[in-house]
């Protein structure tokens, strides 16, 4: 087994990493690869150093595994390269999510869609897959009819110049700014760029990987995302409406029982997830969970999760723990 990590010098591929190494992920060869720009840099995995190579490179070493995390132009250019000499991509970015060919999973609630003859694997986003694993057990039992979000984002889901940018404008110092305005001390109801609907491509994100999951286009969802000066993970107030009532302890109940979740939910001892404590952590944490008095089946929560975390790295690599188990990685009718 040949992995290649593809942006590894980059936050995500540098979770993916310790995911890998923390997961125990088998494998005989690992490549490291980025843009010529950082191609010759020395990283090390498990105490052995590695020199970072370029995509061409990684193409002609034949990898049966790619993890992708590389921006979209990367993916939309390079993954089909990867796909045609056989190796299965798991892509991080936005680039092929929405396309029809393109299974989009979070192996927790859709790993049973992956098939043999998927080659590229969208990983959703950060701010989705939070949402939905802590929506899906519910969607399960009371049957999702409507979601209003309000996402409360972390800085890192830009990547490494927008945390200089917060730790400059931190210590009045001059740099690069990736944002149009500061964020320290502020709030940016601005995630990605707009679009002719006047929601951000991070909103409509949220609204379409949704359905595209649950693979159910009646769920209405409306979300608005904002980037805070935080570090440790995004934090989402959900509220959301079911077909069927519930109760709130079988609700606490079940999120309690569902692998991956951590439910934290005692307020009256100021027990509530904060990014603070979800960073570097694999699970996404809910609490807040309280009946929305306003309106009928309705109920509201607050999830929280390491956005490159489950949000990103852990998610790729299950995806990938997924297809190795079941034998989906090994090539057919291929040479390679
Ligand atoms: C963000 N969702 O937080 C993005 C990262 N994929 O900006």
């Amino acid at each position: 087994m040949k992995i290649a990590v593809v942006g590894a010098t980059g936050l995500v591929g540098g979770e993916m990493l310790k995911v890998l190494d923390e997961r125990n992920v088998q494998f005989d060869e690992l490549l490291l690869v980025a843009s010529a720009r950082s191609a010759g840099k020395k990283m090390s995995f498990k105490g052995k150093e590695y020199t970072v190579i370029t995509l061409e490179e990684a193409v002609e070493a034949k990898p049966d595994l790619a993890l992708f995390s590389a921006g979209g132009n990367t993916s939309l250019e390079w993954a089909p390269k990867f796909e045609e000499i056989g190796t299965v991509v798991i892509d991080n970015s936005s680039a092929w999510r929405m396309n029809d060919r393109i299974k989009l999973i979070v192996p927790e609630i859709n790993g049973h869609e992956l098939k043999i003859d998927h080659r590229i694997i969208a990983n959703p986003n950060c701010s989705t897959i939070q949402m939905v694993m802590a929506l899906a057990p519910l969607h399960k039992k009371y049957k999702m009819q409507r979601i209003v979000v309000s996402t409360y984002q972390s800085v890192t889901g830009t990547g490494k110049a927008a945390v200089d940018q917060l730790m400059d404008e931190r210590a009045g110092k001059e740099g690069e700014k990736v944002y149009p305005h500061p964020i320290d001390m502020n709030a940016l109801p601005h995630i990605d760029v707009f679009l002719e609907n006047d929601y951000t491509k991070e909103e409509m994100k949220m609204v379409n990987e949704t359905k595209k999951i649950f693979s159910d286009n009646s769920i209405g969802l409306t979300a608005t995302c904002v980037r805070l000066p935080v570090m440790g993970g995004h934090s989402e107030s959900v509220n959301v409406t079911f077909e069927n009532d519930f109760d709130v302890a079988e609700v606490k109940e079940i999120l309690a029982n569902t692998p991956g979740i951590v439910l934290q939910d005692d307020p009256k001892n100021n027990v509530y997830p904060l990014p603070l404590n979800a960073h570097g952590k694999d699970e996404v944490f809910v609490g807040r969970i309280r009946r929305d008095e306003s309106a009928k089946n309705t109920l509201n929560m607050w999830i929280v999760a390491d956005n490159l975390r489950k949000g990103a790295a852990t998610n790729a690599v299950q995806i990938a723990e997924y297809m190795i188990e079941h034998s989906l990685v090994h090539p057919y009718g291929i040479e390679r």
